[in-house]
């Protein structure tokens, strides 16, 4: 079995057993809506939204129409001390969309980059402040932020970062993760469990000095971990800490904005606000790679001193606010507006939840958990090899039901559009069940 009609030795996949894949290589070459196309013409739906990047589906004619004319007007453009009209046009439209305070926009092209832009902006900012001992930055256990350097220190997922053990960035301390099967398993939605949990960044914040702590970053609901909702109350704790002790706070909403869980930020949606924000995915539906940090206005004002003609922040890439990237989110956002689409991800929350939790009494399966279109199905690991049962499902489901799934070790994982049909949804559980119910 395989879709490869070319040679494929050459591409070192990412996160990807890549000699397991090329054995059975499974190759996409076009998408449309809700489904992408193999290379052998097998029509496949994907329940997963890309990598939680295209919530609007795939080939947008008015995003393709959008990128296609910018392409042909301003393909590539200085990005340093000049820029584009796209550029400058997203940014007030993003910043217009956050929440209040809100007042700059640094672009980036990836989530990786957008952390560690923020990470650096966090540092810079105490220091331009007058308070340059403020350096120590603060993660959690089990926490995404990509794969650069910053990002995988101030993360806590272990596999990413054990090899690089040594080579970590110095003066980063994590917060427990709220992950507790024992208390919240099957819990839909918020747990109520593990509030206190928050109160891990007052024992740090006493363990250093709460004023040499810069920023801690967490994921308003933890991604790639498998789902983890934050428990009822956890995010205002840490909001509170912060501002107890003059720390930054970072929410990572590189998965979580542009409706991912019903509203623009998941800043809005719990009420919470941060003073930084990072997002990318959603920003341009994953079109066009870009990222961007938003940063409240004190932020912003902090930086904005000295001469007028110093750069106020040594900072930047080649294709920061690319101008096809910065067209792509510009549509993106427009057709969000028209489509109502964060309205249409939040109605869709209830069925999928129910969805989901209907796995809850199967046998296989030791956890579900879900918050807005964000949900995760848990299953008993194989003994003595961990994650084989979940790489398994996902290749059934790829050749079996032709569904495209993801799965992180033994936790299937959902990002279903955010504009997804109920009745694809439910034939898509339908399928997957099929597929638990047939491995060992
Ligand atoms: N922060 C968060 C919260 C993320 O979820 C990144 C940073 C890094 O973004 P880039 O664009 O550099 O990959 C992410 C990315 C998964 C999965 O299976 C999640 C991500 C990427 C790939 C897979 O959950 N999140
Ligand atoms: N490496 C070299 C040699 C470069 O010249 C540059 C940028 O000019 C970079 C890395 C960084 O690339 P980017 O700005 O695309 O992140």
């Amino acid at each position: 079995m395989s879709t490869a009609t070319q040679p494929i030795d050459a591409y070192w996949m990412p996160f990807t057993a890549n000699r397991d894949f090329k054995k059975e290589p499974r190759i996409i070459t076009g998408a449309d809506g809700h489904y992408y196309t193999a290379s052998d013409g097998t029509r496949l739906y994907d329940t997963f939204s890309g990598l939680w990047t295209s919530g609007l589906g795939h080939c947008h004619p008015k995003v393709v129409e959008a990128v296609q004319r910018q392409v042909a007007t301003l393909d590539y453009c200085i990005s340093f001390q000049a820029s584009n009209d796209k550029a400058f046009a997203l940014a007030e439209r993003v910043v217009g969309m956050a929440p209040e305070g809100f007042s700059n926009c640094f672009f980036t092209n990836s989530g990786s980059e957008s952390v560690d832009t923020a990470l650096k902006i966090a540092l810079a900012y105490h220091r331009a402040r007058g308070e340059g001992n403020r350096t120590r930055l603060i993660g959690r256990e089990k926490g995404y932020h990509g794969v650069n350097f910053g990002g995988m220190s101030v993360g806590g997922i272990v596999p990413n970062r054990k090899v690089f053990s040594p080579n970590l960035i110095p003066g980063v301390d994590h917060i427990r993760h709220t992950l507790n099967a024992e208390q919240t398993a099957f819990t839909r939605g918020l747990p109520e469990w593990g509030t206190h949990l928050a109160d891990d960044l007052e024992r740090l914040a006493l363990l250093h000095d709460g004023s040499n702590i810069a920023a801690v970053i967490v994921e308003p609901v933890a991604g790639s971990a498998g789902v983890l909702p934050p428990p009822a109350g956890y995010l205002q704790r840490l909001r509170e800490i912060c501002d107890k002790h003059g720390i930054l706070l970072i929410f990572d909403e590189v998965i979580t904005a542009f409706g991912r869980v019903g509203s623009a930020f998941a800043a809005d949606r719990f009420g919470v606000t941060p003073d930084i924000i990072t997002t990318a995915k959603g920003l341009t539906n994953g079109v066009i790679p870009m990222g961007a940090v938003l940063v409240q206005q004190h932020v912003y004002d902090a930086f904005m001193q000295g001469p007028d003609f110093m750069i106020e922040l040594f900072h930047g890439y080649t294709y920061s606010g690319h101008p096809v990237a910065a067209a792509a989110g510009l549509a993106v956002q427009e057709v969000y507006r028209e489509e109502g689409t964060f309205e249409q991800s939040r109605a869709l929350e209830q069925h999928f939840e129910d969805l989901l939790h209907s796995f809850a009494d199967h046998d296989k399966v030791i956890d579900v958990r879900n918050f807005g279109l964000m949900g995760a199905i848990e299953l008993a690991p194989r003994a003595g090899a961990p994650g084989a049962r979940g790489l398994e499902i996902h290749k059934k489901c790829f050749w079996d039901e032709h569904l495209v799934m993801r799965n992180g070790m033994d936790t299937l994982q959902f990002s279903p559009f955010l504009n997804s049909k109920p009745d694809e949804m439910e034939q898509s559980f339908d399928a997957i069940r099929r597929v638990i119910d047939s491995v060992d």
